[in-house]
């Protein structure tokens, strides 16, 4: 079976096509697109938006390039969570959807928090307290009034595909407007802080058949009426059915990509203080697991930098800034990677020197140095989130399965497994994209009952790279203690 799996991230989208059969499992990209934030100005000011309409088109290109290579049997769609676009009465598209990075909701989430206290909020929702969560970006809206509807990316995408809107759970789970004991929309905490509720539309599990292609959209496309199906349409749920851990196996996973979303899949949520006050999540992941763990600032930072050299006119190919960063004495500088003042676009290298400066610490000056901070400090993040998940579950971790392009990063799998104090299995880098096409294939007939079936098949199909812990693991205590010196190694 051939199926088109179109997953976007914030800094580029891709559309693969996969193929699943017996014993069979694979991907190829067919089309790869930048993809990020377009500032432009507004009354006082600017907000960063998406391109969602070139997102769109760039979707179509991909879809039509993997048909060309072989019949389709299905579509399904991925993406970065919590951003949504708003139609009005008429399904017509009211506004650019706003990019998460924007700052709009500065002083929202401590507004909203004045209404539901955190442990409430909390309890319902079982989210992490993000400055971007759905919510607090519906709150920013200036006039709900005319919209109707709010469609996430994926499911906004699916619209303009099938005409057919819904809410995907895995992702409605990331806007805190959903009760994750009752799997379904908070409706009365909406209406308490004023948004309307008939914005909110029904919720359907990934793995359903959302429509088919619009007749005139195949039409154009030279296709046939193809399925579209809902997959774990968060890119994060998608990539965590991709962890190929064994069955049985106490494992930790970190989907590594411009986030490093960092945790444990669970039964059931994990709803206790400890769990708030880490700031950790219990997002919903397909086939009712919970996906428990922590945004970690991820390789974000470091393509930033990357960015800002190739601004100033002094561009470094991320080989080489790695490979000069393998050549840094370890753990020379290091910052907390999660501090608020890495979560905006910018100068990454010049925010890094300033932090290290104020904590008194050997600045880094290179391109190499800087990115050795990054990874040092990413590793250290790993090691108190990784620990973090263990204590608040009770549950240990004995392998940490790191998946997504975070894969490909020699120097930083390793500094995990030292870090983690455990071995590291990396792999597969396409882990969301093949989480999609699994699920879609169930949806469409597969014999594919379950995670561990999924999970068995892209072992078997699929080659994971070891990495043991090495060096002194009061390195790693000695470092955390440097950044919090509340921290106790
Ligand atoms: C990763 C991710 C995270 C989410 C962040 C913002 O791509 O989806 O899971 O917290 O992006 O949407």
């Amino acid at each position: 079976m051939r199926l088109a799996a179109a997953d976007l991230g914030a800094s580029s989208g891709r559309v693969m096509a996969g193929t699943v059969g017996p014993g069979v499992l694979s991907v190829a990209e067919v089309h790869r697109f930048p993809n990020g934030g377009v500032r432009v100005a507004r009354a006082g000011g600017s907000t960063l938006h998406w391109d969602v309409l070139g997102l769109y088109r760039e979707v179509l290109t991909g879809i039509r390039a993997a048909h060309r290579d072989g019949e389709l049997a299905g579509i399904g769609i991925d993406s970065w969570a919590v951003d949504y676009g708003l139609l009005d009465a008429s399904g017509a598209l009211l506004g650019n959807p706003v990019n998460y990075r924007d700052s709009r909701t500065a002083g929202i989430p401590e507004r909203v928090l004045e209404t539901v206290p955190a442990r409430e909020l909390f309890g319902i929702t079982g989210l992490q307290q993000l400055p971007f969560n759905t919510l607090y970006q519906l709150l920013a809206e200036h006039d709900l009034r005319s919209a109707e509807t709010m469609l996430l990316i994926p499911d906004l995408l699916n619209y303009w595909l099938t005409g057919a809107r819904g809410a995907e759970r895995t992702n409605a789970s990331t806007t805190q407007l959903y009760d994750v004991r009752s799997r379904d929309w908070a409706t009365g905490l909406a209406e308490r802080l004023g948004i309307p509720h008939r914005l909110l539309p029904p919720l359907h599990d990934p793995g359903t058949v959302v429509g088919t292609l619009r007749p005139d959209l195949a039409a154009e496309l030279a296709l046939p009426e193809l399925p579209v199906v809902a997959v774990g349409s968060h890119d994060t749920a998608s990539a965590v059915v991709g962890v190929p851990a064994e069955p049985g196996t106490n494992f930790a996973y970190i989907s590594s990509g411009t986030w490093s979303l960092v945790g444990l899949e669970l039964e059931a949520p994990e709803l206790g203080d400890a769990a708030r006050a880490a700031n950790f999540t219990n997002e919903a992941g397909v086939d009712g697991t919970i996906r428990f763990l922590r945004n970690v600032t991820g390789l974000w930072v470091l393509s930033e930098s990357l960015r800002t050299w190739q601004a100033r006119g002094t561009p470094v190919p991320l080989s080489e800034v790695l490979a000069q960063a393998a050549g840094v004495p370890a753990l020379s500088a290091v910052v907390d990677i999660d501090a608020p003042v890495f979560l905006p676009p910018g100068d990454m290298p010049a925010r890094i020197r300033q932090v290290c400066a104020d904590t008194g610490q050997r600045v880094p000056e290179t391109p190499g140095e800087i990115a050795r901070c990054v990874l040092d400090s990413l590793a250290l993040a790993y090691r108190r989130t990784v620990r973090q998940a263990s204590e608040l579950t009770g549950r240990p971790v004995d392998v940490v399965h790191v998946v997504g392009g975070g894969a490909r990063n020699e120097l930083l799998c390793q500094l995990t497994a030292d870090a983690c104090g455990v071995p590291v299995l990396a792999g597969p880098v396409e882990a969301a994209a093949l989480g999609n096409v699994l699920v879609q294939a169930r949806a469409l007939g597969a014999d594919l009952p379950d995670l561990a079936a999924m999970r068995a098949l892209i072992r078997a199909t699929h080659e994971l790279r070891r990495y043991e812990p090495a060096g002194d693991a009061a390195d790693w205590a000695g470092a955390a203690a440097r950044i919090d010196p509340g921290v106790v190694a």
